[in-house]
């Protein structure tokens, strides 16, 4: 995108969320690829080299759950190592510049998380986290019980007698994360569209728009009459909805979108 179109899209976009009295954020894959954490759909994707629509289902974990377990727990060890990149510190400034300011992820590898208390210091002990509407990957829950608590170590998988297993029934504990034909947590998931219906301003960084619900947040701000902006590298099936598209990395767009908003 010629630097002039990219300029006065960001005029644009800054001018929408300078008077937005509320903003939704919903972030994908994309805004962490510049942490090192692959994306699902990109070149590189996760999908492609790991057969994930087949891993990432309650079906593969019944019938396979050491390979499911080797996926995660590789894909761990690689956002283990990742940091925050500039886009999700820019998105932190913003979240905590204004209450009215609400992120909803589908990533599930915390870097949201770690970029908002960093940003919030001492300042705000407790700032306003994500709403991880997948889950995440540092946390783990039993197949039988409510047993759930966050988990970062190592998962040994060289056989299915070593996987984790509950400590107070003893079935296999699994990532806490949403897989595909599991329904989200509906008030998470409620929670996200009450933010994206009243906001004047959805923000979509980094996702290719494809898996629902999450996709659908940003229509429900359309249809109560708000705007979406939209930063991605790429075109998906929001852009042509979207009232701004900003083309090009989050990592870049995103510290130039939030500077000219904070005080
Ligand atoms: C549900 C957690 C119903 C796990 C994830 C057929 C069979 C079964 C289901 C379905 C079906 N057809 C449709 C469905 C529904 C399905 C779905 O939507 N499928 C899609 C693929 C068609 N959805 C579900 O199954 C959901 N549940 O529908 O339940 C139900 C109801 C009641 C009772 C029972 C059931 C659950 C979906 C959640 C799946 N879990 N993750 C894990 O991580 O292991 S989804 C996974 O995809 C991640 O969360 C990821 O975030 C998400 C979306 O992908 P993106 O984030 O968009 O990432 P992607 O790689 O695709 O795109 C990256 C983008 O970034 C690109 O646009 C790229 O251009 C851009 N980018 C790249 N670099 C940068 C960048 N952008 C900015 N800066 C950069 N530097
Ligand atoms: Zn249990």
């Amino acid at each position: 995108m010629p630097d002039h179109e990219q300029d006065q899209g960001l005029q644009e976009a800054r001018a929408l969320l300078a008077s937005a009295r509320k903003v939704c954020v919903l972030t994908g894959a994309g805004v962490s690829a510049e942490s090192g954490v692959p994306t699902f759909r990109g070149e590189e994707g996760l999908w492609k080299s790991f057969r994930a629509e087949e891993l990432a289902t309650p079906h593969a974990f019944r019938r396979d759950p050491r390979t499911v377990w080797e996926w995660y727990d590789w894909r761990r060890g690689r956002i283990r190592g990742c940091v925050p990149n500039p886009g999700h510190y820019a998105l932190a400034r913003l979240a905590l510049g204004a209450r009215s300011v609400r992120i909803v992820t589908q990533n599930v590898d915390g870097l949201h998380e770690v970029a908002a208390r960093e940003a919030a210091g001492s300042r705000d002990p407790s700032p306003a986290l994500p709403l991880e509407v997948h889950g995440s990957i540092f946390r783990v829950r039993c197949t039988s019980c409510t047993y759930r608590i966050p988990h970062r170590d190592r998962v040994r998988t060289e056989s299915e007698a070593v996987l984790p297993r509950c400590p107070v029934c003893g079935s296999l504990l699994r990532p806490d994360v949403v897989w595909f034909g599991e329904a989200l947590d509906s008030r998470v998931l409620e929670e996200a569209f009450e933010s994206a219906r009243g906001a004047s301003v959805c923000l979509v960084a980094g996702t290719s728009a494809l898996v629902q619900p999450a996709a659908s947040v940003p229509l429900a701000t359309l249809e109560g009459g708000g705007s979406v902006v939209e930063v991605n590298p790429a075109d998906t099936p929001l852009t042509s909805m979207a009232d701004v598209a900003l083309r090009g990395p989050s990592g870049e767009i995103l510290p130039r979108l939030v500077e000219g908003l904070l005080p």
